[in-house]
């Protein structure tokens, strides 16, 4: 586990709106919960990830690569060539009972069509964080989940999946160069939500099937510190 004196003042400087949006009267926590847990290291407070984005960028795929499990394993989160997620579901994070992601269903299909219908049927503003999940294209559902959670006071990594289709494709290419490749993605990210998060340093370029390579045990590192 790492060290929390360590790490309090990086995270802090990192996540300026957490303090603003765990004081907020509607929620379970207070300050004082919150400055413990950030200056202590407490496991007082627990923690619930909404996992959100488009159908199909991989949300329950990043659950169960969470969770060292394949996506057919017993107990892992639906994972499918179609719409697979129906209903929010709940996971704990391995190693950190206090933390939980929230499956959530993609949004953009036609049970799921807009942004109210979406967070009134998943409950979109009841989670302490949220990841934001985007693949291929950043979609306007995309920018309306960055400004809904950003609205609500609360903050989000942006994390984009399938890179490992990206570094595939892209590699048929003459001209490829991994590192400019992966800095045209995180440039591309960052102008689409620039205004609604503190740093590039919130957004992972990941691929569910290839854990070891790219930005997925740097996000697995900033949920921990969350
Ligand atoms: N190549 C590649 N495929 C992925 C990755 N993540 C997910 N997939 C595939 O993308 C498809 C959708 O994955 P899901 O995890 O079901 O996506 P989802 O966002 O949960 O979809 P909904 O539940 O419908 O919203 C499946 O065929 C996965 O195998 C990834 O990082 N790389
Ligand atoms: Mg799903």
């Amino acid at each position: 586990m790492r060290n929390p004196t360590a790490k309090t003042t990086v995270r802090s400087e990192e996540y300026p709106h957490d303090r603003k949006a765990y004081n907020r009267e509607s929620y379970d926590y207070d300050i004082g919960k919150f400055l413990k847990k950030k200056l202590g290291g407490s496991k007082e407070v627990k923690i619930r990830f909404g996992i959100t984005g488009d159908s199909g960028t991989g949300k329950s795929a990043f659950i169960n690569a969470m969770r060292g499990l394949n996506d057919d394993d017993d107990g892992a989160a639906k994972v499918d060539v179609i719409e697979a997620t129906t209903n929010p579901t709940e996971y704990k994070h391995p190693d950190n009972p206090m933390i939980t992601f929230v499956d959530l269903p993609g949004i953009g299909t036609p049970n799921y069509p807009d942004l109210p219908t979406y967070c009134r049927k998943v409950s979109l503003e009841n989670y302490d964080r949220y990841l934001i999940f985007t693949s291929l294209r950043f979609t306007k559902y995309d920018l309306e989940l960055a400004k809904k959670v950003k609205s609500i006071g609360k903050s989000f990594f942006l994390v984009r999946t399938k890179i490992d289709d990206a570094y595939r494709a892209e590699s048929r290419k003459r001209t490829f160069n991994e590192k400019e490749m992966l800095e045209k993605i995180k440039r591309y990210c960052f102008e689409n939500v620039k205004d609604f998060i503190s740093s590039e340093k919130d957004i992972f370029l990941i691929s569910n099937y290839d854990k070891e390579r790219w930005d997925f045990f740097r996000l697995v590192e900033a949920i921990g510190d969350a």
